[in-house]
């Protein structure tokens, strides 16, 4: 079930969502087993800023029934960090690499793609216009002037394909992307997480985040990427990274139906680290028995644990 995407070949439609996946502790965990089983066609990596970040203050995690919500706010080595530490570990994984950006402004998010547009391990950049847990992380991709005005100044900087990394918490996701697509966007994917809040089970009314607010995740959000994927593919013919709560074959070939050509995991990766796997193989099975074109079973292979 090859997939193209962007001029990189892709050995099935499931990657990862960003900062839903260490792929670098998971190799620690379960060493070579890792790479000889990637759960995901193609790593996309946590959110890069151009200085180290150390996130925001704990907690930084509620779990809801439906999923959870998150306040991590973007820690990170920085660019130069990245470069010299992670870049090295992360192009040694068996599928292409998509490295996540986030600038504070369209001048911060133009240096780190020109640092990665010459970097051979990086098949494309994903744009972050859209964390809930840093205020000018999304006013860039909550409007479609703001998001235009982003990739015209990033697009000359790099041949590589550029995703625009959408959010939810705007009032018009179709416009945004549609600006994304007009500025010459590779694609966008979306949802990132939906605004949330929660308050301390036994101090009332005060936020249990240390950030104060953050982002929905998971289940509770599966209805909301579902329609908003739909709504973008009426506006937009460039490819879509599809998300929201997936956590089965179904709810991938649901936002594939809904006009997704890849769809993410994210939220379901940290209950089951080879949930990307999973669901690869249950999304091959329906489509296959929905004859498919291209749409083969993928034989099931063993547990990582039992290999290892
Ligand atoms: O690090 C975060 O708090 C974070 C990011 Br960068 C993002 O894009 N989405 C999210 O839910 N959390």
């Amino acid at each position: 079930m090859t997939v193209e995407f962007c001029g990189i070949e892709l050995a099935h439609p499931i990657v990862n969502a960003s900062g839903t996946f260490d792929a670098i502790a998971a190799r620690r965990a379960f060493g070579d087993a890792l790479l000889e089983r990637f759960p995901f066609a193609a790593f996309v990596s946590k959110t890069v800023t151009l200085e180290p970040r150390q996130g925001n203050p704990p907690p930084r995690l509620w779990e809801l029934p439906g999923g959870m919500i998150n306040s991590i706010g973007l820690p990170n080595k920085g660019l130069r960090g990245y470069l010299a530490r992670d870049l090295p570990e992360l192009a040694d994984l068996p599928v292409p690499l998509i490295v996540n950006v986030m600038g504070f402004t369209r001048e911060e998010v133009a240096q780190l793609v020109d640092a990665f547009s010459d970097c051979a391990e990086v098949a494309a950049l994903e744009l972050n216009v859209s964390c809930p847990n840093v205020e000018t992380g999304m006013i860039m991709g909550a409007d479609p002037g703001e998001t235009a005005a982003l990739v015209e100044r990033i697009r000359p900087l790099t041949d590589k394909p550029l995703i625009v990394k959408l959010t939810p918490n705007c009032s018009s996701p179709g416009d945004v992307a549609a600006a994304a697509e007009a500025a010459g966007a590779d694609a966008v994917s979306l949802i990132n997480t939906v605004k949330g809040m929660a308050f301390h089970p036994r101090r009332a009314g005060t936020p249990w985040l240390g950030g104060g607010t953050g982002g929905v995740s998971g289940p509770a959000v599966r209805a909301v990427g579902l329609a908003q994927v739909a709504e973008v593919r009426a506006r937009v013919g460039v490819p879509i990274v599809g998300m929201g709560g997936v956590q089965r074959g179904r709810h991938a070939d649901d936002l594939l139906q809904a006009g997704a050509d890849l769809v993410a995991v994210g939220t379901e990766s940290f209950r089951d680290p080879l949930a990307g796997a999973r669901v690869a193989v249950e999304l091959a099975e329906i489509r296959g028995n929905r004859g498919v074109p291209g749409a083969t079973a993928i034989p099931a292979r063993p547990p990582i644990s039992d290999v290892a």
